[in-house]
């Protein structure tokens, strides 16, 4: 059966799907889609527009934690899913809090830094990047210093969708030039280099260092 991912490399809920994929060494077609002026098809197919989309033969699966869960059933190894309950809460929490706590800032860095004058043609807005990365994430890194205590990784004894999650929304922010201050949060700085030394994440990251040179020219 043919795998197909829909959504540009740099959105961070698309690394998030293709990291998956990876881990499981699934084989998949991907369409680098860019989520603007999208079809009246792809919004049959996705009703807000968003990306990504994963479509499986004649399956249609929107939204990256959706997507995850389905490539978890359809391929249990690597589990990505803790088997103990309150692990598994524990990393569908951190992913939740990957998707919508710590992106509110990475995005805003990455939007700010390469968006704007890579595509938006537009200086960026410092005030926006020092409210991000002063206000919105100091407290977030606190949280996950304190949850990572002397952990591998966040969730459970094994690397998890939290990891997946957590490594995406931080990749935009290393993309952004953003960086993660080793002597205020050691544990994090650390977990993060684990994470993105992947071969999953390095593999992709790489991708998008090359796309966002060739935006760059
Ligand atoms: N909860 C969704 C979020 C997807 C999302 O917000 N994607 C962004 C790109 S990073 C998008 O499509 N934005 C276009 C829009 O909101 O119209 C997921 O996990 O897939």
């Amino acid at each position: 059966m043919a795998l197909k991912v829909t959504g540009v490399g740099l959105s961070p809920f698309v690394r998030k799907v293709r990291v998956v994929l990876e881990e499981k060494g699934l084989a998949y077609e991907h369409d680098p889609m860019l989520p603007m002026g999208v079809s009246d098809e792809y919004k049959q197919k996705h009703p807000m527009g968003k990306i990504p989309i994963l479509e499986d033969g004649d399956r249609v699966i929107p939204d990256s934690s959706a997507i995850a869960h389905y490539l978890e059933a359809l391929t249990p190894s690597p589990r990505l899913y803790p088997s103990d309950g309150y692990e598994r809460a524990r990393a569908i929490w951190i992913e939740e809090f990957a998707d919508t706590g710590i992106m509110t800032g990475t995005t805003t860095v990455f939007q700010e830094r390469v968006l704007a004058p890579l595509f938006f043609k537009r200086e960026p807005d410092e005030a926006k990047i020092k409210e991000a990365t002063e206000e919105i994430l100091p407290p977030y890194f606190d949280y996950l210093e304190e949850n990572l205590g002397d952990s591998e990784w966040i969730a459970g004894d094994a690397f998890s969708i939290a990891d997946v999650a957590l490594g995406s929304a931080f990749a935009t922010f290393v993309l952004s030039d953003g960086s993660v201050d080793a002597s205020r949060w050691p544990r994090l700085a650390a977990y993060l280099e684990r994470v993105h030394g992947r071969p999953s994440f390095r593999k992709l990251m790489e991708e998008d260092r090359g796309a966002k040179a060739a935006a760059a020219g």
